[in-house]
């Protein structure tokens, strides 16, 4: 009796000269309705899944292949006497080889397929084929990758049959497969029906880039994309120039996007350096926007991540190729920037929709642990000012209002403890990362020092996290802050606010804290 196999793909690539090959070899090949089309358009003789079954193709193609006769022949063992006698009782006869690719339902999902194409597009039949046959790969041999049918054919044309190594990793690949597209709609039904609950997101990427190296050289690393894009993140930025991105860049990159998300009402340029902003400029034009930017830090500036939240005009791109920066990106360029841009051999040029923006705020945030991952969701809490309290004698003026609101949203992206000092439209000295808050302080205020005075009039300072002690305001005081924001919370908030109240420095208490570690 000839060897069977059971066809049914729904990317028809390559199929033709796999079954051509199978058939060479005296194979008998069962195919469903739109596969036995193709096949037979090549001149391929197939057997029809419903002279198989008994039963028509029905519900649209909903119930095709989910059959006894069909799942016997692939569950059955043929090392079993009573399921081989089952078999022959029912007219089971043995299939030894199934090759099937599911329904596009992430590709129908990129294609921005509505939730009743992508309701369709859920393969139930499937992956139940894939099931019963990987479940069954002591004696059926499964392919869902066209990559591995080159393998399987030289073994059948070699020695009629399939190696049980081979089956095992077939069997092993499908379980990873099923176990990926069935993820992958979880998350997309999840994100349909629970609305605004990212935690609940269940976790699926695709490997989207094998890395050069990881953080070093001596590490490995891959870049992994979310099964739910967005097209405002890394992963689906577009590449017009430069070198292929590496890990540093791909987290400096992101980190880069999330403070620009922030700001969307002026056109704003984010400066970012190691996971830190190191200066942040807002404007009514992008170029004041760079100017401001690049003079809150000209020096961390080199070698930065540069975010623009408006298309990028040929006299920002003049300024910007003056000096070395690793990455720019925004939302379009200019044709003429571009080219002065694309001068620079070792610059990578990206653009992202900004236009996603908002959906990229479901992505939950996941992070390595030495055995296992933690995983929350973003800091996308809207605040309300108006929620604010001023806590000091001292109020702030409109003035300082505005400075304190801008240095509020820029300290959430400053690692902890984090501490900010900005006028109304520029970031002038951050002080992030150290172990102590006072530490911070002082690296912020030293590095507002360096700057011209004029910038620094109306300076205010933002801290990620309360005061502990009242010593940090002694030091503020001392670098001419006027103004503080901060959330406030602490057991010794009264010294700090009495300490404020003494060097006449107005001090809002947020009551929401950004530690980001
Ligand atoms: O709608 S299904 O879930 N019901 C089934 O019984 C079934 N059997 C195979 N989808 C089913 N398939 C899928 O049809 C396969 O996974 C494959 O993707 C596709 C091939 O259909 P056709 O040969 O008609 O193009």
């Amino acid at each position: 009796m000839s060897k069977r196999a059971l066809i049914s793909v729904s990317d028809k690539t390559g199929i033709v000269e796999f079954a051509q090959k199978l058939r060479e070899q005296d194979w008998e090949i069962i195919s469903t309705g739109g596969t036995k089309s193709a096949l037979s358009e090549a001149g391929i003789e197939t057997i029809a899944i419903d002279q198989v079954t008994g039963f028509p193709e029905m519900m649209d193609g909903r119930v095709k292949t989910l059959h006894p006769l069909i799942h016997g022949a692939l569950l059955g063992r043929r090392d079993l006497k009573t399921h081989m006698d089952a078999m022959r009782k029912h007219n089971i006869e043995p299939i030894d080889l199934v090759v099937v690719n599911l329904y596009p339902f992430k590709e129908t999902l990129l294609a921005g397929g509505n939730q009743e194409d992508m309701i369709e597009k859920i393969d139930i039949g499937g992956p139940s084929m894939l099931r019963s046959a990987a479940k069954n790969h002591a004696s059926v041999a499964v392919l869902i990758d066209p990559a591995d049918y080159e393998v399987v054919l030289t073994e059948i044309t070699e020695t009629g049959e399939t190696t049980l190594e081979t089956r095992q990793k077939l069997a092993a690949k499908v379980f990873r497969h099923t176990a990926a597209y069935d993820a992958l709609i979880a998350g997309y039904l999840t994100e349909q029906f629970f609305e605004g609950k990212p935690e609940k997101l269940t976790l699926t990427y695709d490997l989207k880039q094998s890395m050069r190296y990881g953080e070093n050289p001596q590490q490995d690393a891959d870049f992994y994309e979310s099964g739910l894009p967005s097209l405002y993140s890394v992963a689906r930025s577009i590449q017009l120039h430069g070198k292929e991105l590496s890990y540093n860049n791909v987290r400096d990159a992101d980190a880069a996007l999330q403070i620009a998300r922030d700001f969307d009402e002026k056109p704003t340029v984010v400066a970012l350096k190691h996971m830190n902003p190191c200066g942040i400029g807002i404007a009514d034009n992008i170029e004041l926007a760079w100017d401001y930017a690049f003079e809150a830090d000209p020096i961390s500036i080199f070698g930065g991540i540069i975010v623009l939240n408006r298309e990028v005009d040929l006299a920002t791109a003049k300024k910007m190729s003056k000096i070395f920066l690793e990455i720019i990106i925004a939302p379009s360029y200019a044709a003429d920037a571009l080219v002065v841009l694309e001068k620079k051999k070792n610059i990578r040029i990206l653009t992202v929709d900004f236009t996603e923006k908002a959906r990229s705020e479901i992505f939950p945030m996941v992070t390595g642990v030495l055995g296992g991952l933690l995983v929350q969701n973003q800091d996308v809490l809207i605040e309300n000012p108006d929620d604010w309290v001023v806590a000091t004698k001292v109020q702030p003026t409109e003035t300082q209002m505005k400075a304190l609101g801008f240095a509020w949203k820029a300290v959430k992206f400053v690692k902890s403890n984090g501490i900010i000092v900005t006028n109304d439209h520029q970031t002038l000295g951050v002080g992030p990362g150290q172990t102590n808050r006072v530490g911070s302080v002082k690296i912020a205020l030293e590095a507002t020092a360096e700057k011209p005075v004029e910038t620094q009039t109306g300076a205010v300072l933002a801290s990620d996290a309360f005061f502990p002690f009242a010593d940090n305001v002694d030091e503020i005081a001392k670098g001419g802050i006027t103004a503080i924001i901060q959330p406030g919370g602490s057991i010794r908030d009264k010294e700090v606010i009495d300490a404020c109240d003494k060097y006449g420095i107005a001090m809002v208490f947020t009551g929401v804290r950004h530690f980001r570690h």
